[in-house]
């Protein structure tokens, strides 16, 4: 531990799920009533956008009722106090890391409250709902789109990512199920550039055998348990 500086935190929902926020696999997941195909693909929201943008409105407004936990807590008092460089990268679309105060973060997979146009790319920050077909601000097109990663879409940030991953000492993993890349690969590419590897979540996870330690457990225990840890160690 003596010897780590730079740190990259990958988060997945189940470090939200603690706030109510649902996780996407599993009993009770965010997709059980929503197949995927249906809602999170470009071909989804061609076929469909009433269905998509509507989704994603819910979403939306779902953040207005939900609060960070603990550990979106603990991850920026790591933030604000580690002197080594630093990256949180969230595969998450909520905002709650920015509202317990990370500011060194990254979303990767898209933000619930941004709107992304999909005629001249920019991304604007959005409030309320949604609907299809709405104007952009920046070249007028009626093209705003939820600013989403779907799939077959590229993540955001990934030279960035990349760039972190080949710096890091320790690569966390916190909250994820490892069933969607590129971020499932993360850790193997944090192993192969010299970093220790940690997987922090409930349960064993589908990528769980790369990591060097899983610690299993509520996020809101494991997370501040491990940020006191490695501020003790600075
Ligand atoms: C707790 C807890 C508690 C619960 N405490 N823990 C075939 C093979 C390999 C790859 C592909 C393939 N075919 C296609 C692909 C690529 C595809 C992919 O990975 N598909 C898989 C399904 C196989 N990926 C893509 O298309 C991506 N783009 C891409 O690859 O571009 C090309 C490229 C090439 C080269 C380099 C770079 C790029 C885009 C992926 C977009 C993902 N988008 C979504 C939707 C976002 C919007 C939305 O929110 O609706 O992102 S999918 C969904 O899954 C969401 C999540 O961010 C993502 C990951 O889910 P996450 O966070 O892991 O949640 P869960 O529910 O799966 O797991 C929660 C975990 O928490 C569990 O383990 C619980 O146990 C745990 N937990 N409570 C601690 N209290």
């Amino acid at each position: 531990m003596a010897s780590i500086r730079n740190l990259v935190l990958l988060t997945g929902a189940g470090l939200s799920a603690e706030s109510g926020l649902a996780t996407f696999r599993g009993p009770g997941g965010l997709w059980e009533g929503h197949r995927v195909e249906d809602v999170c693909t470009p071909e989804a929201l061609a076929r469909d956008p009433a269905l998509v943008h509507r989704f994603y409105d819910l979403r939306r407004a779902a953040l207005d009722n939900v609060a960070p936990n603990a550990a979106h807590e603990a991850l920026a008092r790591l933030d604000a106090s580690w002197p080594g460089e630093l990256l949180i990268v969230t595969q998450n679309v909520d905002d709650l890391h920015e509202r317990a105060g990370a500011r060194r973060l990254l979303h990767m997979h898209g933000e619930l409250r941004s709107a992304l146009c999909a005629a001249c790319g920019t991304r604007n920050r959005h409030e309320g709902a949604l609907p299809p077909a709405s104007p952009c601000p920046a070249c007028g097109a009626a093209a705003l789109r939820p600013d989403i990663v779907f799939f077959g879409e590229m993540p955001y940030g990934m030279d960035r990512i990349e760039a972190a991953l080949a710096e890091a000492d320790l690569f966390v993993s916190i909250g994820t199920s490892g069933a969607v890349y590129p971020a499932a690969g993360f850790v193997q590419m944090a192993a192969h550039f010299g970093a220790a590897t940690l997987e922090l979540n409930l349960e064993r996870s589908a990528g769980s055998h790369w990591f060097e330690e899983s610690r299993l457990g509520p996020a809101t225990q494991l997370v501040p348990q491990c940020v006191d840890g490695l501020l003790a160690q600075g």
